[in-house]
């Protein structure tokens, strides 16, 4: 692909542009690690992670919790987004502000000023985990962005383009990097490769990814 290029962003690392409406912001996140993973903390610890089972009748190797107004989750009778956690019967924890904030922040660098998330998804891989090729259009607003923070162990992202088959192109998100997509590419394909075993200062065994998506309606 000839269409990658950098761009020199010392306040916060690399700005990478991916496509049209996507941009890779390499190390965004490393100073706030420390308060990224207290919020996520606080959040699993009432909301714990589970694997969720797909439609088809298969568990998803991937653990994930949610916050703020919804939550998306799979069973049988397929995927949604919901205001009670099924785990708990009760609402998902409150989006913690500072993460929020860091999300806001990420959209407003890639020219996403009026990003308003209203929903967080907490995606847990241990290694092995993986995350087949799938689009987000779970999601009613389908003009707003998603924000993808990563954090812990390095991870290889698949990107697709607007149809499950043909080409992909594969790059290693690391800690502390933020990917924004919205736009034209808001339907592009992907997914995470299984993960490799490492060990991770913060995460441990582990890599934690986040997605902030503003529903609407
Ligand atoms: C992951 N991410 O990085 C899985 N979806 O673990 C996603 O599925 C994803 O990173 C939509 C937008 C950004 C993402
Ligand atoms: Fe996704």
């Amino acid at each position: 692909m000839q269409d990658l290029f950098d761009i020199e962003d010392p306040a916060d690392g690399w700005r990478e542009q991916l496509g049209p409406g996507t941009h890779w912001l390499h190390g965004f996140l490393v100073a706030e690690a420390d308060s990224v993973m207290a919020d996520i903390a606080s959040v699993v610890a009432q909301a714990p992670y589970r694997h969720l089972v797909t439609p088809g009748g298969k568990t998803m190797s991937v653990a994930m919790s949610n916050c703020g107004e919804k939550g998306w989750v799979s069973d049988h009778t397929g995927y949604r987004y919901q205001t009670i956690d099924p785990l708990s019967s009760k609402p998902w924890p409150a989006m913690p502000p500072k993460l929020r904030l860091l999300a806001q922040e990420a959209a407003q660098r890639c020219g996403y000023a009026d990003f308003a998330p209203t929903v967080c998804l907490i995606n847990h891989y241990q290694p092995g985990a993986r995350m087949g090729l799938h689009q987000d259009r779970d999601e009613k607003n389908l003009s707003a962005p998603i924000v993808s923070f990563s954090l812990g162990l390095p991870a290889t992202f698949i990107w697709g383009g607007q149809q499950r088959v043909g080409k992909t192109q594969r790059i290693m998100l690391r800690h502390g990097d933020v990917v924004v997509w919205g736009g034209e590419d808001r339907l592009r394909f992907h997914g995470v490769a299984p993960l490799k075993d490492g060990e991770h200062a913060l995460t441990g065994r582990a890599r934690i990814n986040v997605t902030f998506r503003q529903l609407g309606c």
